[in-house]
């Protein structure tokens, strides 16, 4: 009897060496149930910071870890798992992420894959274009083939395909840089030839509190002049929470739209009288436009549309000029949305995701008096950035949406039908987190990819 014992004990210890057992599953386990969807399978970060490399930014000691995994962090709309775990698997948990660290230290930073990438209807190579230690944002191009970039924590710099990057243009707007805020997106003016406009979107405020602004300006011998404001929210509508500054800037007809996230907080995307969780309209010097659909009746007569939580793309459909736009939804719930005048996109009364604790937001995911979306992820890939592809460089991939993720490290191209999508096919992957989508004044197809810096990759 005894030496039977013994022989349990034997097999049961194999059966779980390399794993940390912790009666429901190993570590790994509930990691890639809990975590992953935040932080990525191998801790390497993605909608949330990675933890298995570079510095942590809320915990110093085991105990904090702990602490953060049990009870959350709420400046960052992290839900704490002391509904869903036991003491024992938080434990596991904070060993676990430990571990994967120790795991990064050996792996290779992510390189562009060598030889072609062969897809449904074209075959490309990648081919880094620049690379920096600073996480890129947002790209845009100037009509003589060159680039500005922008990086989360601030710099704002011209990338020229032959040179490289530049230094950071001097005097750029003072950001706040707190979680996913920072300096964010950039536009170049259709007619900048004529006019020499840029615009860019960034956290703006003091201390933490702050609500995504957009400005314009020009860049005259290294340095940000002109500067006049295209829209700022009213000082006591900035949030401390460091989540879901949305973004992205686009022009239409003398118009441009852009977007801000919920900033955390959900009930107020449906609020009218509130800035966050809404994509906007105005005309291109910051004037309201007075065919708006809630000119009269908003605190933000710039508002288009609204019921969003986290737009992280907009991009005008060449053939017809619709407005599309991507948005993170939370566990599950990924959205692809067709913008239109006045709808009510419906965050957080309806979605297909849930909270990242696993519990559900809301029993419903469509309402008759809500948008839904044209196409969903769930599970999420953490949609980021995307572009149409136009132009004579891809003619396989015309009018076709090229959409990157986040935590998913890929890009998808899809087929748009009138309901749904005619194709959906993954062309990239494991190349980095997919930061933005653009495709050039030329039809380039271009990525910004991240994993220990960032990197502009062009598809040949
Ligand atoms: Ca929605």
């Amino acid at each position: 009897m005894k030496n039977f014992f013994w022989i349990c004990i034997l097999v049961l210890g194999l059966r779980v060496e390399g794993q940390i057992n912790v009666g429901r599953g190993n570590a790994r386990d509930l990691f890639v149930e809990h975590c992953a969807v935040c932080h990525g399978e191998r801790g390497e970060g993605g909608l949330g910071g990675p933890l298995a490399h570079g510095e942590w930014k809320h915990t110093q000691t085991d105990e904090d870890r702990t602490r953060v995994i049990r009870e959350g962090l709420p400046d960052f709309n992290k839900e704490g798992f002391e509904e869903k775990l036991n003491e024992r698997e938080i434990r596991a948990l904070v060993i676990y992420i430990r571990e994967l660290r120790e795991m990064a230290k050996d792996e290779p930073p992510p390189r562009p894959v060598e030889g072609v990438v062969r897809t449904q209807h074209r075959d490309f190579r990648l081919e880094t274009v620049a690379e920096s230690r600073g996480n890129m944002w947002g790209m845009d191009f100037l009509p003589d083939g060159r680039m500005i970039v922008t990086e989360i924590n601030g710099p704002v710099r011209i990338l020229d395909p032959e040179h490289g990057l530049g230094d950071p243009i001097r005097d750029t707007p003072e950001i706040v840089r707190h979680g996913q805020g920072g300096m964010l997106d950039v536009a170049v003016h259709p007619d900048y030839a004529e006019n020499g406009w840029i615009y860019l979107s960034f956290a703006d405020g003091s201390g933490r509190n702050s609500m995504t602004a957009v400005v314009r300006g020009r860049i005259r011998d290294g340095a940000w002049v002109d500067e006049e404001e295209i829209f700022r929210a009213e000082p006591e509508h900035r949030r401390n929470a460091g989540v879901h500054f949305g973004s992205r800037i686009v022009f239409q007809d003398g118009y441009v739209f852009f977007a801000i996230g919920d900033r955390g907080a959900q009930q107020h995307a449906q609020r009218l009288d509130l800035p966050n969780g809404k994509i906007f309209r105005l005309h291109d010097d910051g004037r309201v436009p007075e065919d708006n659909p809630f000119v009269d009746t908003s605190a933000y007569p710039a508002i288009w549309s609204y019921g969003h939580r986290n737009p992280q793309a907009l991009a005008i459909r060449p053939e017809n000029g619709e407005i599309w736009s991507t948005e993170h939804g939370p566990r599950g719930g990924d959205e692809l949305n067709h913008i239109v005048r006045g709808e009510n996109y419906g965050w957080p009364v309806v979605t297909h995701g849930m909270n990242y604790n696993g519990t559900p937001i809301t029993e419903e995911t469509e309402r008759e008096d809500m948008k839904s979306p044209h196409w969903h992820w769930t599970p999420s890939i953490a949609v980021c950035g995307m572009a149409f592809v136009s132009g004579d460089q891809f003619p396989e991939w015309e009018g076709d949406l090229l959409v990157g993720g986040l935590r998913s490290e890929v890009v998808e191209r899809l087929r748009l039908g009138e309901d749904g999508l005619e194709e959906r096919e993954v062309i990239l992957q494991g190349q980095g987190r997919v930061r933005d989508v653009r495709c050039g004044p030329d039809g380039s197809l271009y990525l910004i990819l991240e994993g220990r810096g960032s990197r502009v990759v062009r598809l040949r």
